[in-house]
């Protein structure tokens, strides 16, 4: 079967609505039919300097927010990044394949170092796209599930999949495709509903944090930015904060857009918002319930990430020995 691999960093305590439905629910569907890896990317963490007990903490959170999310270790891989060296290996092979005039036109780094200033900005940031490409080549993988902030990172990905093919040989890597669901592709901040939702947004007013209380997360969905119109549309270049609620609700309830836009006919925006804030927090209770079943057992948790470790260990061995050999280092006897 086709291999598919994502990960998502562990920097906050919670994931957001945002990384769910851009990205987690499609990891779900998706390890039905592919052999699937799902990585906590501990190391792209360090980018931005993390507390050392923290990063150990969000570590553990994230992988239970993966397996209350439904990704099933019985049929996925779940490891955390930092437990199967070879991630760090690769970076280094083809951070030696990439450009720095092509490194330097990531948007993601531009936007990230504004943010953290001349001395803030580690050259780990700026190599960040290189260490999830080494991600994502060390599988042979065929499919990336990601939201469209990843789309220009996919990019460079396939371009240094490519480069390793034309200079060492056909078959060095698998070319990857990104798999990005229109529909949830960018779920949007609920105060800046032009602006992505961001674990790192100025204001936590604007994001649902999956381990939020639902009291807060039901109160920031009733005071969500809107507009001045009345009409329950889904238009997201005019209205952009009513197509973002709508997107939300047809997401979480598997319902179509139009649906919901004509049962809504005639109601408010009020009647939208109290509606939405229920669909959420009734998807949210049960989840947060089984967060923390896995959290309250951090041994078998840890078991699961071993055994993870120890299958993606594997698989990760014959391209990176692959690539050190086509690249000409000298074997090791
Ligand atoms: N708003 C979003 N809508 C849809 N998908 C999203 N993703 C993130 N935000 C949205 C997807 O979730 C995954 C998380 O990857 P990450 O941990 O590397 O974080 P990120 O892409 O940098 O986005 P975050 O979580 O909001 O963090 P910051 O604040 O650092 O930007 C990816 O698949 C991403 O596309």
């Amino acid at each position: 079967r086709p291999r598919i691999f994502s990960g998502m960093q562990p920097t906050s305590d919670s994931l957001h609505l945002g990384n769910y439905l851009g990205a987690l629910t499609q990891w779900v569907a998706l390890q039905e039919s592919y052999d699937a890896l799902y990585c906590v990317v501990d190391l792209h963490a360090l980018t931005v300097g993390p507390d050392p007990a923290v990063l150990r903490e969000r570590t553990r959170r994230t992988a239970a927010q993966y397996l209350a999310a439904g990704v099933d270790p019985a049929r996925s891989i779940l490891f955390v990044q930092s437990h199967v060296a070879a991630h760090s290996e690769l970076a280094w092979l083809l951070s030696c394949q990439t450009g720095f005039g092509e490194a330097s036109r990531m948007t993601q780094f531009k936007d990230k170092s504004t943010r953290y200033g001349q001395e803030g900005t580690t050259v780990g940031l700026f190599t960040y796209p290189v260490l999830m490409a080494a991600d994502i080549l060390l599988y042979d993988t065929a499919l990336v599930p990601v939201g469209e902030d990843q789309r220009q990172h996919l990019e460079l990905t396939r371009d240094l999949a490519q480069r390793l093919n034309a200079r060492f040989g056909a078959g060095t890597a698998v070319v990857p495709e990104a798999h990005i669901v229109k529909a949830t592709a960018k779920i949007y901040d609920l105060q800046e509903p032009t602006a992505k939702m961001s674990k790192s947004a100025a204001s936590p007013n604007g994001i649902i944090e999956l381990l939020d209380d639902p009291k807060v997360v039901a109160k920031r969905i009733r005071s969500a930015v809107t507009d001045a119109e009345r009409e329950i549309r889904y238009d997201p270049e005019a209205k952009p904060g009513i197509a973002n609620l709508l997107t939300i609700y047809s997401a979480l309830t598997g319902r179509d857009v139009l649906a919901i836009e004509a049962e809504y006919q005639g109601k408010g925006y009020g009647d939208l918002k109290k509606d939405l804030a229920d669909v959420v927090v009734d998807f949210l209770t049960p989840f947060q319930e089984r967060v923390h079943g896995y959290l309250a057992d951090p041994a078998s948790l840890d078991d699961v990430l071993a055994d993870g470790a120890e299958r993606a260990q594997e698989l990760a061995s014959g391209m990176l020995d692959r690539v050190y050999d086509r690249m000409g280092l000298l074997p090791r006897r």
